[in-house]
């Protein structure tokens, strides 16, 4: 049985960690937007003032982070262009002009008030966030009324096909290496992987599947604990997950608790169940790395047969806080050498093409059912 009490799950492990993750990379950012006033009318000729520009926020592929638009306008404001008055050699004021912000796709535009003001999933689409106040005319008396405003918060999350979800330390990085160009940082120590990683996977025939490499989880993540769990979002955007376990399973230090890999497997479960237990729905597989380990033949088919009975023996594997309610369902439990066999990743890549492909099939047919 294991218990949550170790002293390695401390608060000043997290803030040095959490730290680093907000230095490092920012998915997160609040603007200041304003529409442009409306210009005034003539009332003696009865001229009317042009509108107001708007901000709109638009999803772009060339834009890869948030971090470029606090670069560029480090205030964060962004405000329309005022529209002209009505003068007596152009009756109609100028429109002002739209500001327009390039977010990179994935983007959701979120109120001061949590609402979702829009998803901005593919490339082009945009969202007025303020917009431009109208000219003057006979019925405002010709005066010009004021834009829009109000703060918004920008919240990037990943697209990916596939994200990985393991303990620090499990091979996560290694394996996105393997199956893509990407380089990610590897290293021997956990919470390497600071911010979230994609790397694409090509198949002979151009077919592509996406990767999301995230930083690595640990019990007590749902309480902030580690990096927290808020990278998570990322996953609720991915088509399937892919959890990542060390056979060898984890230990943070010498101090601190040995988890297993079977240990580690029902902690991940619960860790997704506490943050959006719909993640549980998604296509689920399960891949053992670093099988090149010494006795990992015999570790894995023991690990083969527990997962087969996990109802059952659970109660004896983890302590109370740490047990699923729903356990996921793996369609595949694929074991691995990412750093020493290439045959491995080669078998493991059309297995997930053929878990992807499925779990479309399926979601076709039912959308089809419900027509
Ligand atoms: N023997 C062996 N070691 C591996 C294998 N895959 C990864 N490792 C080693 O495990 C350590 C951690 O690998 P990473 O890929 O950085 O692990 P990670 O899951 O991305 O770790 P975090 O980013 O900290 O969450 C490194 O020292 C790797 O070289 C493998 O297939 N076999
Ligand atoms: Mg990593």
């Amino acid at each position: 049985m294991v218990g949550i009490t170790s002293a390695w799950l401390g608060k000043g492990f997290k803030s040095a960690a959490a730290r680093r993750y907000d230095q490092g990379w920012i998915d997160r950012i609040r603007l200041y937007v304003r529409g442009g006033s409306g210009g005034n009318g003539l009332p003696k000729v009865g001229g009317i003032g042009g509108n107001g520009g708007s901000v709109i926020i638009k999803a772009s592929d060339t834009v890869k982070s948030l971090k470029l638009i606090a670069q560029k306008n480090p205030n964060k404001r962004f405000i329309g262009g005022d529209g002209g008055h009505s003068r007596t050699v152009r009756l109609l004021g100028e429109s002002g002009s739209n500001v327009e912000v390039n977010v990179p796709v994935g983007v959701t535009v979120v109120s001061e008030h949590g609402r979702v003001l829009a998803d901005l999933c593919k490339h082009g689409e945009t969202a007025v966030v303020a917009k431009g106040g109208m000219g003057g005319m006979p019925s405002t008396d010709f005066l010009g009324s004021h834009g829009e405003r109000q703060s918004i918060q920008l919240d990037l999350k990943l697209i990916g096909d596939v994200g990985f979800v393991g303990f620090p330390n499990a091979g996560k990085s290694t394996l996105l290496k393997a199956l893509s160009r990407a380089s990610p940082k590897i290293a021997s120590y956990p919470f390497t992987t600071i911010r979230p990683n994609l790397g694409i996977c090509e198949f002979e025939d151009l077919r592509r599947i996406t990767f999301a490499d995230l930083p690595g989880l640990i019990e007590g993540a749902h309480k902030n604990l580690g990096m927290g769990h808020s990278f998570l979002k990322h996953v609720e955007r991915t088509r399937a997950l892919m959890f990542v376990v060390d056979i060898n399973g984890f230990q943070l230090n010498s101090t601190s608790p040995l988890r297993s890999a079977l240990q580690t497997i029902l902690i991940l479960n619960r860790e997704l169940e506490l943050y959006r237990e719909d993640l549980l729905d998604k296509p689920a597989s399960c891949v053992i790395s670093k099988m090149d380990s010494k006795n990992a033949g015999v570790s894995f088919e023991k690990l083969k047969s527990e997962l087969e009975n996990l109802e059952e023996i659970m109660h004896d594997v983890v302590d109370e806080e740490f047990r699923p309610e729903r356990l996921i369902r793996f369609s595949d439990v694929i074991p691995v050498s990412a750093k020493f066999s290439p045959k491995t990743i080669e078998f493991l890549k059309y297995r997930v093409r053929n878990i992807i492909d499925s779990a479309e099939d399926e979601s076709n047919s039912s959308f089809i059912e419900a027509l």
